[in-house]
């Protein structure tokens, strides 16, 4: 059997859409630079200066190369978690070749560490697979509605193909095709091939179990299947006649049935149908942030970015091994020994505020983000990384809208008993207390690593920390666990 090697820009461990863990870690911007799309689908209007509409196809901004290169080192100075850059649409990325291959082109220089990506209908993939390695995107999603042309032909009205354009099942059979023969050329590269599905009910819900059984023989590493968005307001084709959208259910059995009786892997179930100039976590966007006027007036040193990001990479790599070990000591078999049962001891839940992920570096009222943590006698295991919808305070000196926003902050942080940060301000301060959250800024610029057992170990001195399981109970709506 011939052995692939992978492609040189093929990392799933720092993808957060290929793998469920990396994306509670590591963020992904989407650059909107291809506004043309060589074929229609019935669900899809593209839509410019929609702020408030969250769907594929979506953009607020559409960018030159030169901005979306621009936009992309300030955003990866600002967010060091940045880990994918992402070409998909608000048209067919590779329907706009030119644009999309002089981004890589310039990010392959200024941002080598960031991972490449580019999701595509697939009609012109064949024809772009050298570039596409040459550029080390080692990330392709393919959306695949069907395998069958006369399911295509009612998703499809028409496709534009060799400067003509075609409908119906014709058109249908030409797009599957191509986006077979793509599929087989990035896998035979070491592409980590992606298969996007739309999920229609009375189209394609019976079908997708085939298209699934097609692109997994294919080797395709994940399947992810996504609801239909159609609403009247939308203006798409579906949209108008009211095709309606499948129920959670109906998409929760189909992903069921494709991930196998042995529950085997391969099916994306963290998808969030980001919108095509998304920025930040999955399910997050920080887009007003980063507005081409916001971005021309930062200044960005982008040598520095990716030393700071590789920080936050080897810090992350550091707490999931941390994590894994404390797992793997947790879950060791005791061997034929049959111990007593232990008492329970509490987990301190704690919000850390950094900027690096590892230092506690970060203002109160400057955070988006906290890093959370369950803290006990076994070590520190870290659970996620928790976004906030708005900063308390929106400029240096002033405290701006903090007072909306702070229930906003207690709401996000309500389980944990402990807020770690550099500074923070009296007015938050005592509320954060009330609500049972307690501030400390004592370990300012101390590691995150060393701060942890410190507190949990004041806490414990200080007899916050009670052993008995029942105090433990009781505690559980406190932040221990
Ligand atoms: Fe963007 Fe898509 Fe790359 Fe991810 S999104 S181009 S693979 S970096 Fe991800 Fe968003 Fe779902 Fe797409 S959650 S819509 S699957
Ligand atoms: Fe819209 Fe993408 Fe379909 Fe083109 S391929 S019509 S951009 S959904």
């Amino acid at each position: 059997m011939e052995l692939i090697s992978p492609s040189p820009g093929a990392s799933p461990a720092l993808h957060p859409c290929y793998s469920e863990q990396a994306h509670r870690h590591f963020a992904r911007l989407h650059l909107a630079v291809a506004p043309k799309c060589n074929i229609q689908c019935h669900y899809c209007n593209r839509k410019h200066d929609c702020a408030n509409e969250s769907r594929p196809g979506v953009v607020s901004e559409l960018l030159t190369p030169e901005q979306a290169v621009q936009k992309t080192l300030a955003v990866g100075s600002a967010i060091p978690h940045l880990a994918v850059v992402g070409i998909a649409g608000p048209g067919d990325p590779l329907a706009n070749p030119e644009a999309v291959f002089a981004v890589f082109r310039a990010l392959t220089e200024k941002a080598p560490d960031l991972t490449l990506c580019l999701s595509t209908n697939g009609l012109a993939l064949p024809d772009h697979i050298d570039e596409l390695c040459q550029h080390h995107v080692g990330h392709v999603t393919i959306t695949v509605n069907c395998v069958d042309p006369d399911i295509g032909a009612q998703i499809y009205p028409w496709i534009v193909w060799q400067g003509r354009r075609l409908r119906g099942r014709e058109a249908a059979e030409i797009l599957i095709t191509r986006q077979l023969q793509g599929l087989d050329l990035l896998v035979a590269r070491g592409v980590l091939v992606k298969i996007n599905s739309v999920l229609i009910p009375g189209v394609n819900d019976q079908h997708l179990v085939e298209v699934n059984r097609v692109v997994k023989a294919k080797g395709v590493f994940l399947h992810n299947i996504v609801p239909l968005i159609s609403r009247p307001e939308h203006g798409t084709h579906y949209g108008k006649i009211g095709q309606r959208e499948p129920t959670d259910a109906e998409l929760a059995a189909l992903r069921n049935v494709c991930a196998g009786e042995d529950g085997e892997t391969g099916m994306m179930n963290h998808c969030q149908q980001c919108r095509a100039d998304a920025v930040g976590l999955l399910g997050q966007d920080r887009g007003a942030e980063f507005t081409l006027e916001k971005v021309a007036a930062l200044s960005v040193d982008w040598q520095a970015a990716i030393v700071k990001r590789a920080a936050v990479r080897a810090a992350v790599e550091q707490r999931l091994a941390m994590q894994a070990r404390f797992l793997q000591s947790a879950t060791r078999p005791s061997g034929t020994v049959r111990r007593l049962p232990t008492p329970a001891t509490p987990t301190l839940r704690v919000a850390v505020g950094s900027t690096d992920g590892q230092t506690i570096d970060a203002h109160f009222g400057q955070v988006r983000e906290f890093l959370i943590y369950d803290v006990s006698p076994h070590g520190a295991q870290w659970v996620e990384r928790r976004s906030l919808n708005s900063r308390y305070c929106n400029g240096p000196t002033t405290c701006g809208d903090g007072n909306a926003t702070l229930p906003d902050a207690i709401q996000a942080l309500q389980d944990c008993a402990v807020l770690l940060c550099a500074r923070i301000g009296f007015e938050p301060w005592r509320p954060l207390e009330n609500a049972g959250i307690q501030p400390n800024s004592e370990h300012a610029m101390e590691s995150i690593t060393g701060a942890l057992p410190a507190v949990y170990q004041e806490w414990q001195k200080s007899g916050r920390l009670d052993f008995t399981p029942a105090s433990a109970r009781s505690r559980a709506q406190n932040g221990f666990t």
